[in-house]
C-alpha cells in the first residue's frame, strides 16, 4: 500500500442485497477508481450488529436498526485509494435518502432512512475500528492493479 492510501469500510446493507442493487454499487466504486481489497458475504449475528453500530446505542432506532442489519446478508468490503474514506461518503450521499443528492448512492437509488442500502466508515478512526470488526487481516489482499499507474 502506497503510503497516501487510504483504506474504508462500506457495506452494502441487507436492502441493498435483496435489491439486487450489488454491482450496481460495486461499479460506482470501481469506476470512480477505487481498489477493492477484501469482499464477502455475511449475515451478521445482532450481537454483531450491535458492535458495528455502538455508537449509536442511545439513539431510538438503535435496536430497530440493529434487528434490520442482522436481518439478511450484508455485503461487507475493503475499499483503497486516496482519499476513499470522505470520498466514499459522497459517492454514498446523505444519511437520509430525501435529502440525499442525485447521482449519489442513496440519493439515486434509496428513498427513506431506515432502508438506505449501504454503509460507509465516517472518518479514519471508524474505518480502522470497522475494518478491524468485520475483516481479519489476512482477507485484506495488498495488490497493484494494472490501472493504478493510470490513475494516480
Ligand atoms: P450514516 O450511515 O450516513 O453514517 P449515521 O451513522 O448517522 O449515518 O446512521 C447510521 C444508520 O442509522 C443509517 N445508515 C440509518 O440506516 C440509520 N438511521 C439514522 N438515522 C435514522 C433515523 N432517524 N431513523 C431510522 N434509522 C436511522
Amino acid at each position: 500500500m502506497l503510503p497516501r492510501m487510504e483504506r474504508t469500510f462500506i457495506a452494502i446493507k441487507p436492502d441493498g442485497v435483496q435489491r439486487g442493487l450489488i454491482s450496481e454499487i460495486v461499479s460506482r466504486f470501481e469506476r470512480k477508481g477505487y481498489k477493492l481489497v477484501a469482499i464477502k458475504l455475511v449475515v451478521p449475528s445482532k450481537q454483531f450488529a450491535e458492535k458495528h453500530y455502538h455508537d449509536l446505542k442511545e439513539r431510538p432506532f438503535f435496536n430497530g436498526l440493529c434487528d434490520f442489519l442482522s436481518s439478511g446478508p450484508v455485503l461487507a468490503m475493503v475499499w483503497e485509494g486516496e482519499g476513499v474514506i470522505k470520498y466514499g461518503r459522497k459517492l454514498i450521499g446523505a444519511t437520509d435518502p430525501s435529502k440525499s443528492e442525485p447521482g449519489t448512492i442513496r440519493g439515486d437509488l434509496a428513498v427513506v432512512v431506515g432502508r438506505n442500502i449501504i454503509h460507509g466508515s465516517d472518518g479514519p478512526e471508524t474505518a480502522k475500528d470497522e475494518i478491524a470488526l468485520w475483516f481479519q487481516p489476512k482477507e485484506l489482499v495488498s495488490y497493484t492493479s494494472n490501472e493504478e499507474k493510470w490513475i494516480y
